[in-house]
């Protein structure tokens, strides 16, 4: 590593645009973070605690300064509590992310969503049947009315177990139900998250921990879900699709318009208005070759998976996506929007526009998108940024786009597969493919931007372990090239082979982070086929770069689950090791999986081979 650049990231466009930035005297999210260190030991170890006013107060690691808060919370109460409180927020924004989606599902049905319509009817009635709405004779906008009034359902207090976990094993659902961890509501268990860490409730870090891990199971298999699968009804199912990826996707001679964010109901109609012949006439008229849409983070995998959208880039791009100077119209909703981004865009002509109700950004102009003006508003929105594109100064796109394949949804899974799920738990008990891992998660400046994501899935392919990944993650391997047609040739023979002969890539893009349920659903469909619980498979996750909450709720809906994570960064959790010990091994008893923590990825990859090897002695696969 010879330069700050190579330092920062392993992507030849990073680099190349961190140069560039430094030349236009950006600073970039790594500027903050070394002018941040050393950071806070207290809230490194998760020491640290603002619950309520008699604090602010730190427990001395070191055990000479105190040992307790001011009301005398002790080092795992505030260690537990802060876990506790960092999944609440993370269950939260997925969720409500989600429910954004019903809202949008209700309109539709009700005739008020111009420009949004049902367009996966078989999903809509499988959903509609899991939610045990009778389908017969009644039209799909009847159906999709019912079905949104049922998912609201979900998010309340009046039920004693949400819907969707019925697609969970049931030997999962029993333990659920004996652990006492069993998700109710998806409102209710971040609300009482809420409550049991408010100063004087929830005094038991074990009684906090379990209660976190069902506040998790609330995202991952209610908010998170219905995200997808409303999100599939609404705008198509995902089928294995080509796309580019990497700031190459930038062109010189089109109105480059890049949506930023999370939730598709926004980048959808997006797409839609960047289609339309008059507006393509009017980029032609003021001297553009076309329309360009690209996406960034999560809002960007869902358009990739659904019509091969390309990608821009992941996380720690999209400072250094402004920079180009070649975008003329950026558009984000929420969620891991770095408040920065209207500064870097002041000094280019980028016009930044906040399209949500709930997140504003400054330097930001904020053009609000309902279900009902969306459609306008897009078209709108797309001319102004025709218009600005006369007033592009100088552009910088030093790099060509790679080649990858997306969209795999567990439908197009199985269907490559041959409609069964078979051909794959063949080639697993074969030994062919060892097991499967999920990568997924965030990118963090604490880590060299994609080393943990590219390395980490470089040696479980080259080891026959399929790989799975989802949002910032499986962008990295994207612009690596590690899903492009031929990438088998990374692979180890096994995998190679069976790969080659599905034509598919080893490492299989899954969606943006609420799809990390898709990764849940084909687990569960593994194990039902072998007749076991998700526990016994030889599977693994990983979220080797991983910074938000929305993270941390994953990882732990995932082991709740019955999946083995290995996290890259440490969570501040060292301030406990009662804490650390459960999660790294006691919740082996209750939930026949825990965490790792190992930020060499080269190591990483060694705990899931290990972990997925054991998995498969005890199936008795290689006997
Ligand atoms: Ni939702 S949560 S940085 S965009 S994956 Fe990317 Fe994905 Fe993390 Fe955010
Ligand atoms: Fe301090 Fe207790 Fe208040 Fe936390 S809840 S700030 S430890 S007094």
């Amino acid at each position: 590593m010879s330069n700050i650049y190579e330092k920062n990231t392993i992507t030849e466009d990073g680099q190349l645009m961190l140069k560039k930035a430094e030349k236009d005297q950006i600073e970039t999210v790594w500027d903050r973070y070394q002018a941040q260190l050393p950071q806070c030991g207290y809230c490194e170890m998760g020491l640290s605690c603002r619950v309520c006013n008699m604090g602010p107060c730190r427990v001395d690691p070191f055990g000479e300064g105190p040992q307790k808060g001011v009301c005398g919370a002790d080092a795992d109460i505030i260690v537990a509590r802060n876990l506790g409180r960092m999944i609440a927020a993370g269950a939260a924004a997925h969720s409500d992310h989600g429910r954004d989606l019903v809202e949008v599902l209700e309109n539709v049905a009700e005739g008020n969503a111009p420009g949004y319509a049902i367009t996966d009817v078989e999903k809509l009635k499988q959903v509609a049947l899991d939610y045990g709405i009778n389908i017969d004779e009644k039209a799909p906008l009847r159906i999709a009315g019912e079905l949104a009034h049922a998912m609201q359902g979900d998010y309340g207090t009046r039920k004693k177990e949400l819907t969707l976990v019925k697609r969970a094993p049931k030997k999962r659902r029993e333990l659920w139900r004996n652990a006492g961890i069993m998700p109710r509501g998806i409102d209710r268990e971040t609300s009482e998250m809420m409550h049991r860490t408010h100063m004087g409730v929830d005094n038991g870090w074990q009684s906090l921990l379990l209660h976190a891990l069902r506040n998790a199971l609330s995202d991952g298999w209610g908010g998170s879900l219905i995200a997808t699968e409303v999100s599939d009804i609404l705008f198509g199912t995902p089928k294995p699709t080509p796309n580019t990826v990497n700031i190459g996707v930038l062109k010189e001679d089109e109105v480059n318009i890049v949506v930023h964010g999370h939730n598709p109901v926004v980048s959808e109609m997006i797409l839609q208005a960047c289609q339309e012949p008059d507006l393509l006439r009017m980029a032609k008229e003021k001297g553009a070759k076309g329309i360009n849409l690209a996406g960034l983070c999560c809002t960007g995998s869902e358009l990739l998976m659904r019509h091969g959208i390309p990608v821009a880039g992941n996380h720690l791009m999209t400072e250094l996506v402004i920079a180009t100077g070649a975008v003329e119209m950026m558009l984000v909703d929420y969620q891991c929007i770095m408040p920065s981004l209207g500064t870097v865009a002041s000094c280019y002509h980028t016009r930044m526009i906040s399209t949500s109700d709930k997140a504003r950004f400054p330097g930001m102009e904020h053009r609000e998108f309902h279900p009902d003006n969306s459609r306008e508003l897009a078209r709108e929105l797309i001319r102004e940024a025709i218009e600005n594109y006369e007033q592009r100064g100088q552009v910088y796109i030093p790099v060509e786009p790679v080649q990858s394949v997306g969209g795999f949804s567990v439908e197009a899974i199985i269907s490559a597969l041959g409609g069964t799920p078979a051909p794959l738990l063949e080639a697993i008990k074969a030994g062919k493919i060892r097991g499967v891992a999920g990568v997924v998660g965030c990118n963090n400046p604490k880590i060299r931007h994609d080393h943990g994501h590219v390395t980490l899935t470089q040696r479980l392919i080259e080891n026959d372990i399929l790989v799975v990944d989802t949002g910032c993650a499986a962008i990295a391997t994207a612009k690596a090239g590690l899903k492009m047609a031929d990438a088998i040739r990374y692979a180890g023979p096994g995998l190679k082979e069976v790969c080659g002969a599905l034509g598919i890539p080893p490492v299989l893009h899954m969606g943006s982070c609420v799809d990390n349920v898709r990764i849940l659903i084909l687990a569960s469909a593994l194990a039902d086929a072998l007749g076991c619980d998700i526990s016994d498979l030889p599977v693994a996750g990983s979220a080797p770069e991983w910074y938000s909450e929305k993270a941390v709720s994953i990882g732990t809906y995932f082991v709740a689950s019955g999946v083995y994570t290995v996290l890259g960064p440490m969570p501040p959790i060292t301030g406990s090791m009662n804490v650390v010990k459960l999660l790294t091994e006691g919740l082996n008893d209750v939930v026949g999986a825990a965490f790792a923590v190992e930020p060499d990825p080269e190591k990483a990859a060694l705990l899931i081979r290990r972990h997925i090897e054991s998995k498969r002695r005890a199936l008795g696969l290689d006997a």
